[in-house]
């Protein structure tokens, strides 16, 4: 199974490790950039003179263990990894006793689930945490101790100094070579910052303002089930069971409260949105308020931001470097009745942003219209970009070294 390469040469050859992450073809280039790392699986496609001359310097695809692989961002990761020809010598789904033996699918193989505990990572190179919160604070340090480098979908480790908090497009730089945790944002604050940091670069962020709408799916699985549940008793001109994951019934309704209330009157949500925001951002004072509700969409969380800059930016400046901003889409033309939706967002890897419009009271502020799907790149695609940017930073090093 196991499948000897080099990475970075093919790579390379294909002038694709670098600009991945520093051109604005990053968004198109999201499947050409997997799918030249199937040179990387596929013993047949690669090119003769590479595989034979490469000799001492080849380096093997990393064994891949994915934690929650049951899970709708466990599965979803694993349709991920495939569709972007990640390259995996050896994949090793895990979850929780409860689960564990049960078979999830990938790349046309049945993959029996393993049980997630602190023996289970000998030999892992990379480990994905899409679980719980516990599950990964009890096991992250122990598959970092058996030699793997883990990225975690959980609010665990997001803001624990010297764990780098990876959105690539922004902070790809920050990723480690060595054994360590890198942790994925949380789903609204990969969007939110994916439009923020253009418009800091272009005239320095002041203070921000958002309203998040926030879909059913990012309560996972049992969300969306008791969404589509209370959908059909209200078709059948039932009342709904009584709300089980939502604090009141999400269908026909709109909820202004994600994650748990903290003592100050916000929600853990719209303090995620704060800290992680100033981290990623590298502005550790920056005055970013939400308020974060859940609407009675499956897929696709949005946000109406109001963006203060230190200069006044002029709408057409805003859109050309929203543009600019790998991963980021603009769709801005409401005259036509153009603008980011979460039909539109959902199943796509981009961040849209549009009806960009200048504040009325005061040049110096914009409003931005953001949406992205939050399961794909709000959680699954983004962890799967930083292990591109962890595996491409991992053939340099071993180029170096050879
Ligand atoms: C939510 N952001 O939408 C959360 C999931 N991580 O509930």
């Amino acid at each position: 199974m196991s499948i000897i390469i080099s990475i970075e040469k093919l790579l390379i050859a294909k002038r694709r490790v670098e600009p991945a992450y520093r051109r604005k073809a990053y968004g198109e280039m999201n499947g050409r950039q997997g799918a030249d790392l199937t040179f990387s699986v596929s013993r047949r496609t690669i090119p003769r003179r590479f595989a034979a001359r490469r000799g001492p310097r080849i380096m093997q695809a990393p064994v891949v263990a994915v934690v929650g692989a049951t899970g709708l961002v466990g599965e979803i990761l694993l349709r991920i990894l495939e569709d972007r020809a990640f390259p995996v010598s050896e994949l090793r789904p895990m979850a929780s006793a409860r689960s564990a033996g049960s078979k999830v699918a990938f790349r046309g193989q049945e993959w029996q689930v393993l049980e997630a505990r602190a023996d289970a990572f000998a030999g892992v190179d990379l480990v994905f945490f899409a679980a719980t919160g516990a599950l990964s604070r009890e096991l992250a340090p122990a598959a970092v101790e058996a030699g793997a480098t883990v990225i975690d979908k959980s609010s665990t480790w997001r803001l624990r100094d010297g764990v780098p908090l990876i959105v690539p497009e922004i902070n790809a730089d920050q990723i480690p070579t060595e054994p360590s945790i890198l942790a994925c944002p949380n789903c609204s604050t990969i969007g939110v910052v994916q439009a923020l940091a253009p418009l800091h670069r272009a005239a320095t962020l002041k203070s921000v303002v958002i309203t998040t709408l926030q879909a059913a799916s990012g309560a996972g699985r049992d969300g969306v089930e008791e969404l589509r549940a209370q959908h059909a008793a209200l078709l059948a001109g039932e009342q709904p069971a009584l709300a089980q994951v939502f604090g009141a019934q999400l269908a026909d309704n709109v909820i202004p409260h994600c994650d748990a209330l903290e003592a100050d009157g916000y929600t853990r949500e719209e303090s995620k949105l704060l800290h992680e925001s100033r981290k990623i951002l590298g502005l550790p004072a920056l005055p970013l308020t939400a308020t974060c509700v859940r609407v009675p969409v499956e897929v696709g969380h949005s946000a109406s931001m109001l963006v203060e800059t230190e200069r006044a930016l002029e709408i057409e400046e805003a859109r050309a470097a929203l543009a600019a901003q790998p991963g980021v889409r603009v769709v801005d033309d409401t005259a036509a009745e153009r603008y980011p939706t979460p039909r539109e967002a959902a199943g796509t890897d981009e961040v849209l942003v549009g009806r960009i419009r200048k504040d009325r009271h005061d040049p110096r502020r914009l409003w931005v219209w953001q949406v992205a799907d939050n399961v794909r790149k709000g959680a699954a695609t983004n962890a799967v970009q930083t292990a591109e940017a962890w595996l491409a930073a991992r053939a340099r090093r071993h180029d170096g070294e050879a």
